[in-house]
């Protein structure tokens, strides 16, 4: 049976990629972005010969756009059988430089924006009792750093969030793990895709094939984290 997908902060990056290996791999998805890059992204997986993408425009950090989301792919697909929370921002900066607007942002994105998916997709779930939840933490919820200190710490919440969730759901048969890369060749904190500074980075379908490992590991499996990271990465950073 055709198994359905929802992918938050597809519009490009991480997220995108992520939506191409699922494709390939048959699913149907509904694909998220805040902006309205996400129906050109649609178009672009359409054209690789994806049929069953469904852009969505939506915010995470908007309860209403994230349950207009699970409704719009029910109705589509008539189920979610995996949510990958991947939408996330970052910046890096020393903490006194920080502003309360930039703390709360970065917080209503990553973490917010997790919960919130998570919640409108769970009755769903859990009626089935059946589904997978992939959250894109970070290995910095791990190993941290210094300028960091914000969106580490909303890492370590993700990680929090997702482990205590786990725990509640597990006996519907719902797995919830998280994906925990080190730097990532994007668009992450204002840079861009492809510059060579990056090439020896992890490169998006690292990521996406982490995913895809984990969504499709047999059902009485749960990976809980798979945290990987470029071998020019150096630990403590
Ligand atoms: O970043 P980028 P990545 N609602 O900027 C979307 C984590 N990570 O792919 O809203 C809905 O290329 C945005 O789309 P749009 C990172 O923390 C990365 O690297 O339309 N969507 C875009 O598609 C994050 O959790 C690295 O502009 C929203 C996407 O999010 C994940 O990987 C290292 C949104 C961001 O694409 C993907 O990030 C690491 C909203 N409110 C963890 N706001 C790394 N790259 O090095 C943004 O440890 N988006």
């Amino acid at each position: 049976k055709d198994q359905i997908g929802i992918v938050t902060g597809a519009s490009r990056g991480i997220g995108k990629e992520i939506a191409v290996k699922l494709a390939e791999q048959g699913m149907k998805l509904a694909i998220i972005g805040s902006s309205a890059q996400i129906s050109e992204t649609a178009d672009e997986l359409k054209k690789k010969g994806f049929s069953d993408i469904l852009p969505i425009q939506a915010d995470v950090t908007k309860e209403e756009d994230l349950q207009q989301v699970v409704t719009k792919t029910i109705e589509e697909y008539g189920q979610v059988d995996i949510l990958v929370n991947n939408a996330g921002v970052g910046f890096f900066k020393l903490t006194e430089e920080v502003t309360l607007e930039e703390w709360k942002k970065v917080f209503e994105v990553n973490v917010q924006g997790v919960f919130l998916a998570t919640k409108a997709v769970l009755p769903h779930m859990k009626e089935r009792r059946s589904g997978t939840i992939i959250s894109i933490a970070s290995d910095v919820a791990r190993y941290t750093i210094p300028n960091g200190a914000a969106y580490t710490a909303t890492k370590y919440a993700v990680q929090g969030f997702s482990g205590s969730v786990a725990q509640e759901v597990r006996e519907y048969g719902i797995r919830v793990g998280t994906i925990n890369p080190g730097m990532v060749d994007t668009y992450f904190a204002e840079s861009t895709q492809g510059l060579p500074e990056k090439q020896d980075w992890l490169k998006v379908e690292d990521i996406a094939n982490a995913v895809v490992y984990m969504a499709s590991a047999p059902k009485y499996m749960l990976i809980d984290e798979i945290v990987l990271h470029p071998l020019v990465q150096q630990y403590p950073i």
